[in-house]
C-alpha cells in the first residue's frame, strides 16, 4: 500500500532537515519502505482538506490506505511496530526503546522548543535577555543526565532503535545554539545518527524539495 506523508512546500529552514517530516522520512528509510510526499503550503495546512488529516493544521501527516495519522511520535511508532528494524523483538527491550521515544518527545524536546520559540518569537521582548539563560539551564537539566546515561555507548539501549531516531531528531535542533558542544558524547551520538545511510537519504530527500532539485517523492 502506498504511504504518503506531507511536508512543507518550502521549509522555513531552507532544507536543514529540522522540519518534522525528516523524522518520518528517516524512519521509513530505516525500514526500507518507499513513500510519496505531498507538499503543502502554510495556507493549505489550515484548509479543510488538510485539517481533516491533522486537526492542528500542521505537517507531517501519514496516510496508508484508509489509515491517516498525525504526530511524529505516533507515526514513527506505527512504522516501527509494523516493520522490522526499529524496535527490538524482546518484550522488555522493546518497551525500553519505546520509553526513549517518549523521553525524547515529552522530556527532552519541550525545553528545546522553548529555546527555539524564545529565539524566534521573543527576541524583541524586554525580558528576553533575562529569560534566555533560564531556558538554557532547563535544557542543560536534560542534557546532563542524558549524557551521563549514554556514557560511551553508541546508542541509548543496545542497538539503534526508534528511541535513538527520535532522540537524535530532537537534539538536532540544538545544533545552532552550540549547546551540544558541552556534551561531547551527545554531539558524537547525534553525528552517529546523521551518519546512518537512512538518515542521509531522508535528509537529501527533504533538501531536494527545498532546493527545487528533485521531484518530491
Ligand atoms: N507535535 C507535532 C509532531 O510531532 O508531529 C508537532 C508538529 C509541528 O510542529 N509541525 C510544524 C508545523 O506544521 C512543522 S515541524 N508548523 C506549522 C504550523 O503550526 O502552522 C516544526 C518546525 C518548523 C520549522 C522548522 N525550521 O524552519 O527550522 C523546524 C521545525
Amino acid at each position: 500500500m502506498t504511504i504518503t506523508i506531507t511536508a512543507f512546500e518550502r521549509s522555513p529552514d531552507g532544507g536543514k532537515g529540522l522540519a518534522r517530516d525528516t523524522r518520518i522520512r528517516w524512519a521509513l528509510e530505516e525500514v526500507g519502505q518507499p513513500y510519496e510526499v505531498r507538499l503543502v503550503s502554510f495556507r493549505a495546512m489550515k484548509e479543510p482538506a488538510h485539517l481533516a488529516l491533522h486537526p492542528f493544521g500542521q505537517i507531517p501527516t501519514y496516510e496508508e490506505g484508509d489509515l491517516a495519522l498525525f504526530e511524529t511520535g505516533a507515526i514513527v511508532f506505527h512504522i516501527a511496530e509494523t516493520h522490522a528494524g526499529l524496535l527490538p523483538d524482546e518484550d522488555h527491550a522493546r518497551a525500553r526503546a519505546i520509553t526513549w521515544m517518549f523521553a525524547a518527545l515529552n522530556t527532552v524536546e519541550p525545553p528545546i522548543l522553548d529555546l527555539v520559540i524564545a529565539k524566534f518569537v521573543e527576541r524583541d521582548k524586554p525580558w528576553y535577555a533575562e529569560r534566555l539563560p533560564l531556558v538554557e539551564d532547563r535544557i542543560r537539566d536534560r542534557l546532563a543526565p542524558l549524557s551521563a546515561r549514554l556514557g560511551d555507548a553508541d546508542w541509548l539501549d543496545g542497538p539503534f532503535s526508534a528511541g535513538d531516531l527520535m532522540m537524535v531528531s530532537v537534539l538536532l535542533r540544538l545544533r545552532a545554539s552550540g549547546m551540544l558542544n558541552d556534551y561531547p558524547n551527545l554531539a558524537a551520538y547525534v553525528a552517529r545518527g546523521e551518519a546512518r545511510p537512512a538518515y542521509k537519504r531522508a535528509f537529501d530527500a527533504q533538501l531536494a524539495v527545498n532546493t527545487g532539485k528533485l521531484p518530491s517523492s
